[in-house]
């Protein structure tokens, strides 16, 4: 109970670095949080479901399975953001060549995971990163993610957010080493940390839109 409760507050202090100098900085209610699986990927016939959903925060790639962490946040009657910060607590880490690269999707949700959020929204990341580089090595850091432009894309017709999480690995890539998978594995911490008021004109995230699926406010 003392560690869990230790283990919140220093990921609260995190969260809080992450939007220094935001003045109101308010949450998005984590709705739920999930893994959704797909099991033994094929190449040529990409899935567009998942197979079932389970849990433990995994967000890994391996020649058997890949796992998606995927959440849902609620943003209320909020309508648009200056900024939005999602924080990502990393339990593990599990690098191949130093290297344990993410993706980030961000999509219009319904307020409940099922097996078709494993493709939902744009086939385009919001954003990619190397965990290994954005923690430093510190396999229980915690990611910041700035989403401020594909949060303010979704909220004008979908008050929930959903984001999904994975590999950027293919399981042809996972061919050999232990333990047969990499990526990483989240604490289940997730925030999603937002400022009220106007958009910004050119959000961090924006270039990497897909406006077919999500419309981009215009400048
Ligand atoms: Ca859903």
């Amino acid at each position: 109970m003392a560690n869990s409760l230790i283990k919140a507050l220093q990921c609260l202090a995190v969260g809080v670095l992450a939007l220094g100098g935001l003045a109101h900085a308010e949450q998005a209610i984590l709705v739920q949080d999930a893994v959704l699986v797909e099991a033994n990927p094929n190449p040529d016939e990409p899935a567009l479901r998942a197979t079932y959903m389970t849990n433990d925060d995994w967000a890994v790639t391996s020649p058997s399975f890949i796992d998606a962490a995927v959440m849902v946040f609620d943003f209320g009657t909020q309508r648009s953001v200056s900024r939005a910060v999602l924080s990502l607590p990393l339990e593990n880490l599990y690098p191949r060549a130093g290297m344990a690269p993410l993706r980030v999707h961000a999509f219009a949700d319904d307020g409940r995971i099922d097996l078709a959020d494993y493709k939902a929204g744009g086939s385009i990341a919001v954003t990619e990163l190397d965990a290994v580089a954005a923690s430093g090595g510190n396999a229980t850091a915690t990611l910041t993610v700035d989403l401020t432009g594909a949060v303010n894309a979704i909220l004008p017709t979908s008050r929930y957010v959903g984001i999904r999480i994975q590999s950027t690995a293919v399981p042809a890539d996972v061919t050999s080493g232990f333990p047969v998978w990499t990526g990483v594995k989240f604490r289940p911490l997730y925030s999603l940390e937002f400022a009220t008021g106007t958009p910004p004109a050119l959000p961090a995230d924006r270039p990497r839109f897909d406006s077919y699926t999500l419309s981009v406010p215009q400048a």
